[in-house]
């Protein structure tokens, strides 16, 4: 799984523009978008993080590479967060 943080993916254009791009590099990848974070999951086939990365950019993005999912670590790392994902702050 590669992951990649793509703030100036917003829309369902986006996710198009980036898939159709995604697949012109390697035709079996699986891709898993979440537009509310920004990020996309790359299920490769046989690209690599360069080449993923090197296509979305190519079709006018800005990929930033993920090294893993968001930890425990990073979300104890924004304090003034008061709700969660969910909107009332209970489900950590
Ligand atoms: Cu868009």
């Amino acid at each position: 799984m590669i992951s990649f943080q793509v703030d100036d993916m917003t829309c369902g254009h986006c996710v198009s523009a980036i898939t159709k791009a995604v697949h012109g590099v390697d035709t079996t990848a699986r891709l898993q978008f979440d537009l509310a974070t920004h990020r996309v999951d790359i299920e490769p086939g046989e690209a690599d993080v360069i080449a993923l990365g090197g296509a979305i950019t190519e079709a006018g993005y800005t990929p930033v590479p993920i090294e893993r999912p968001v930890s425990v670590a990073a979300i104890g790392a924004t304090p003034e967060r008061k709700a969660c994902c969910c909107g009332q702050g209970g489900c950590a």
